[in-house]
């Protein structure tokens, strides 16, 4: 594919999109590109509409293709939060410090073999055409107790990933985009443009 829009404004996240997009677009722009990139409001319920929201905003916009990641943290014992609210778990600007500590906080009580989660990812893609698509990723860990590791963002220093007795930040970026929720969808993503032809 030639020319792709990723309506995502968080560094980390452009950081795994651009090695996990490589060998599939030409030429990637996100809104930092752009001067006049419109804000966009997150107020849907579930991952799948706000990640829709972005993508279509961002491909009328543009007039090209468009790619948004809606994505968080699903915490069993906390009823799924912080869910579509992760990025602003303790409050609207909160930074990954904040929310991390709100959800150690929150955690307090648990003991470890009820700190199950998941980190979980929406992709949309949306084009100028008409095609709306949607492609889901997950993947399983526990809740930690104390921050761990250095790589990633948000709250990877907290998760625990099943399997590899290493908290998300523990991982490189390569091992973090051979696993994670972000690279399960953006697998899916790749089967759909080969499907389609579109690369
Ligand atoms: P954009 O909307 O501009 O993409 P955002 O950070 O607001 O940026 P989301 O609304 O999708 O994005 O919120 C995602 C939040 O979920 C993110 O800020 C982190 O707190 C958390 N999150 C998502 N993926 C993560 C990952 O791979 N590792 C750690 N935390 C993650």
């Amino acid at each position: 594919m030639k020319q792709l829009v990723v309506a995502t404004r968080n560094k980390g996240k452009i950081i795994e999109i651009t090695a996990l997009l490589a060998d599939l677009v030409d030429q990637v722009s996100s809104p930092s590109d752009y001067a006049d990139f419109p804000e966009i409001v997150e107020d849907g319920a579930t991952f799948e509409e706000n990640a829709l929201k972005k993508a279509r905003e961002a491909s009328l916009f543009s007039g090209l293709p468009a790619l948004a990641d809606d994505s968080g943290l699903v915490v069993d014992v906390l009823n799924g939060a912080p869910g579509v609210f992760s990025a602003r778990y303790a409050g609207a600007n909160a930074d990954d410090a904040a929310n991390n500590a709100r959800l150690l906080n929150e955690c307090h009580h648990v003991t470890e073999e009820h700190r199950q989660a998941a980190f979980v990812c929406v992709l949309a893609f949306v084009t100028p055409e008409g095609v709306e698509r949607l492609f889901t990723g997950r993947v399983a860990g526990r809740i930690l107790s104390a921050a761990r590791g250095e790589g990633g963002f948000g709250y990877d220093p907290l998760f625990l990933v099943d399997g590899f007795g290493r908290s998300m930040a523990e991982l490189t970026l390569e091992e973090k985009n051979g696993i994670s929720h972000r690279a399960q969808a953006f697998e899916k993503f790749r089967d759909y443009l080969a499907t389609m032809s579109m690369i």
